[in-house]
């Protein structure tokens, strides 16, 4: 069985669709998307339709990141609606060609509404953000799950090894510290999607633009 985690997609589905293209996602896979689908980018609705579509291929797992948080607060908050719009939900709106969230489809809201807060498996768990390393991931508060930059925490209390996004790498590469990976390599922003292959360490990267590559395993031993 193959596991895969993938970062931040922020409305870019070219790239979610040549990962997909690439990868062939199916029957078997494990695929965790660790959030932050919406907003920014330019196809927030095709990329919410896309994963609706995986979960029929698929072993998919969807978290739940702060732009998601932030739209499904904006049902009941109009501050966190104005908020929300300024922080990219704008270009989520004028994907679907709506001018209110009364336009969005009931399924996209009950795809937001059932993203996680996190997700484990036997080596390692995910999240959106990050978590405090002395906490069980039951207990992990919002902010630190949804909003709180990677920072290089210590490693996790479980001994598992800590998947995350949210803290955008402008490098485009993976921010990898052994104990923890960050795999936000800022897709929305001319940078790239990062879909990491658990099991081999291989990164798989698309971008908007259609392109393609593989990155090699972190290595631990610094060469020179
Ligand atoms: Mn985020």
């Amino acid at each position: 069985m193959r596991q895969f985690a993938i970062g931040d997609i922020h409305g870019c589905l070219t790239a979610l669709q040549k990962l997909d293209q690439e990868l062939k996602f199916g029957a078997g896979d494990l695929l965790v998307t660790l959030g932050d689908y919406i907003d920014r980018g330019p196809d927030t609705r095709g990329v919410i339709d896309y994963l609706i579509g995986l979960r029929s291929r698929c072993q998919l797992v969807t978290l739940r990141g702060n732009h998601e948080v932030m739209m499904l607060q904006a049902r009941n908050d109009r501050a966190v609606l104005i908020d929300w719009k300024s922080c990219g939900g704008g270009e989520a709106l004028d994907s679907y060609g709506a001018k209110s969230l009364e336009d969005i489809p009931p399924e996209h809201w009950h795809f937001l509404e059932e993203t996680l807060p996190y997700y484990e498996t036997g080596q390692e768990f995910f999240v959106h953000a990050n978590a405090y390393p002395k906490l069980k991931l039951a207990d992990q508060p919002d902010d630190m799950l949804y909003w709180e930059f990677f920072g290089n925490p210590a490693p996790h209390q479980s001994g598992k090894r800590m998947i995350c996004g949210h803290s955008a790498q402008a490098s485009g590469l993976p921010l990898h510290v052994g104990h923890a990976v960050c795999i936000d390599t800022k897709a929305h922003g001319g940078g790239w999607l990062t879909c990491m292959d658990l099991r081999t360490g291989f990164y798989h990267q698309a971008n908007q633009l259609g392109d393609y590559q593989i990155l090699p395993p972190w290595d631990p031993a610094p060469r020179d």
